[in-house]
């Protein structure tokens, strides 16, 4: 979109902001109100409803209707796929105001709120769309006497919480498959960044979504994500978010009625680049954007660069000359690379996990300070560290923020045991020519995506999650549509 600064703070101004919960296809003004405060400038933006066990009831009580008895599971394959790709053409329509919520809600910058995350949000409802009448069931060849049918149907009521990294993708990640395998949601964002999920659910609505199949309750994650994780009608929850959060997920199945629990947690991911890279200055840049991309704040970051000592300084002097050419500011600002953190706490968290790292002796090559600008906001320096001890909470745990560690190793084997020293297996990155070291490393690491020669590509065919604590289940792909199904089998003796 070609839009200036100018353009994007003057749209702010005028910006609608949805500030009631969504239930049974309305607006619904239930519970108290919290205040969203842009990370842009410290300010507040809207007054939301604080959603509480009650409004958790009613949106989980319209969801089990619309599933119960509405038209919805009932519909031909191919009528809901149609109303999903009603519901991205109606998105792409309003695709900069959504943009413009993304980045005043959490600080993305707004290019990539326009052309990463919405885009991906609109394929997310295409694709699934396209795909809700392809799907087939099977009937195995079995007894002779015997007819075997096996057929997938929809799980029932879905509990989706989601973070606030990226608000509308995460989300549609759950909402589009689960939409098109004929289920009904209830969707609950994160405090943080409530007001593009509240977006959604109208927008669905006015695309012809029937009352109660995409309802969305705003509220905090230890009340609302908590009643929603407890609720007996809920049959499914798919979460993405931290792995103390996933964890409660599974007690609260555990205490109520055993619903499905699909998690897409943490991540602490490396990227090595052996010393036979095609393009050494390329793996560094790729190294230094996938780090400080969306402010570090991405489960898949490449947290933990791993470079052959060969060429460890190389590398690591390349990064800090990307990471100080780094233009940090104003997420309204299409020039911008790197917005605010989403919050004065998680900054105060971040700085924490940078702090500690210097006093447990690891060296600091570039950043680790606070940027202050003249419109206040939580901005910070793009920060490098190499020499940080392998077993320093720095090493291990996973900071969200635009922290990257270097470390180095002499052969494969080390690396790749360095790769897989985390409680984490979410994805990792190996950048070698040799296509014979690429298929044994990529074997050797338990992570849900090794990328080869790149970091964060991939579209919607591929499947996205988790091994060890990151998770489990999929979400993309047809695989994520099976966490959103039951497997049913019906044997009829002829
Ligand atoms: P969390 O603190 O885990 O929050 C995620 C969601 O859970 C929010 O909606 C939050 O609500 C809610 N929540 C918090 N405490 C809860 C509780 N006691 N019971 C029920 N719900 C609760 O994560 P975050 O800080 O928003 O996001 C960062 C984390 O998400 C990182 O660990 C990151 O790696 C992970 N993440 C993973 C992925 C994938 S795909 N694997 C993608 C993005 C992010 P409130 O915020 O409103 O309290």
């Amino acid at each position: 979109m070609d839009a200036t600064h100018d353009d994007w703070k003057r749209r702010a101004q005028t910006l609608d902001l949805p500030e009631t919960h969504h239930i049974d296809g309305s607006p619904h003004a239930g519970g108290g109100t919290f205040t969203v405060v842009s990370p842009r400038d410290g300010r507040p933006l809207a007054d939301v409803a604080d959603g509480g066990a009650a409004e958790v009831d009613l949106a989980v009580a319209a969801a089990r209707r619309a599933f119960d008895s509405g038209p919805w599971p009932r519909l031909a394959p191919a009528e809901r796929g149609r109303t999903l790709l009603r519901v991205a053409d109606l998105i792409e329509a309003e695709r900069a105001d959504f943009a413009l919520t993304v980045s005043l809600e959490m600080g993305k910058p707004i290019t990539d709120a326009y052309d990463i995350e919405l885009r991906a949000l609109i394929n997310t409802f295409r694709w699934y769309g396209q795909l809700a009448d392809k799907l087939t069931d099977a009937s195995p060849h079995t007894a002779p006497d015997a007819l075997a049918l096996v057929t997938r149907e929809p799980a029932g009521v879905v509990g989706a919480v989601v973070p606030w990294n990226f608000p509308l993708t995460l989300a549609g990640w759950k909402v589009a498959p689960a939409l098109a395998a004929g289920c009904t949601v209830v969707l609950k964002p994160a405090e943080n960044s409530p007001l593009s999920a509240l977006r959604l659910a109208r927008v669905a609505s006015a695309a012809g979504l029937p009352p109660g199949v995409l309802n969305v309750v705003s509220g905090s994650g230890p009340v609302a994500g908590r009643a929603l994780g407890l609720h007996p009608d809920v049959d499914v929850l798919a979460f993405t978010g931290s792995t103390a959060v996933g964890r409660h997920f599974l007690r609260y199945a555990a205490d109520s009625n055993l619903k499905r629990v699909w998690l897409e947690l943490g991540g602490k991911s490396p990227n090595i680049i052996l010393p036979d890279a095609p393009d050494i200055e390329q793996a560094a840049a790729t190294a230094a954007w996938g780090i400080f991309f969306n402010q570090g704040e991405m489960c898949t970051a490449p947290s933990r660069l791993l470079v052959h000592s060969s060429i460890a300084e190389r590398v690591t002097q390349a990064v800090i000359d990307r990471a100080r050419a780094l233009r940090v500011g104003d997420p309204l600002d299409p020039a911008t690379a790197m917005g605010p953190l989403v919050s004065g706490d998680h900054l105060d968290r971040v700085l924490g996990h940078v702090h500690a790292a210097i006093d447990t002796g690891a060296r600091l090559r570039t950043g680790g300070e606070r940027v202050l600008t003249q419109t206040g906001g939580t901005y910070l320096q793009p920060t490098v560290f190499d020499r940080v001890a392998k077993d320093s909470a720095l090493a291990r745990d996973e900071v969200f923020g635009p922290v990257l560690s270097v470390f180095t190793f002499d052969d494969l084997d080390e690396a790749v045991a360095l790769a897989n020293a985390t409680d984490y297996g979410l994805a990792a990155g190996v950048w070698t020519a040799n296509l014979s070291t690429a298929h044994q490393v990529s074997r050797a690491l338990r992570a849900g995506t090794v990328w080869v020669n790149c970091y964060e590509e991939g579209d919607l065919t591929v499947p996205f999650g988790g091994m060890k604590q990151s998770g489990n289940g999929r979400d993309k792909s047809a695989h994520a549509l099976e966490k959103y199904t039951e497997l049913k089998t019906t044997w009829i003796q002829l």
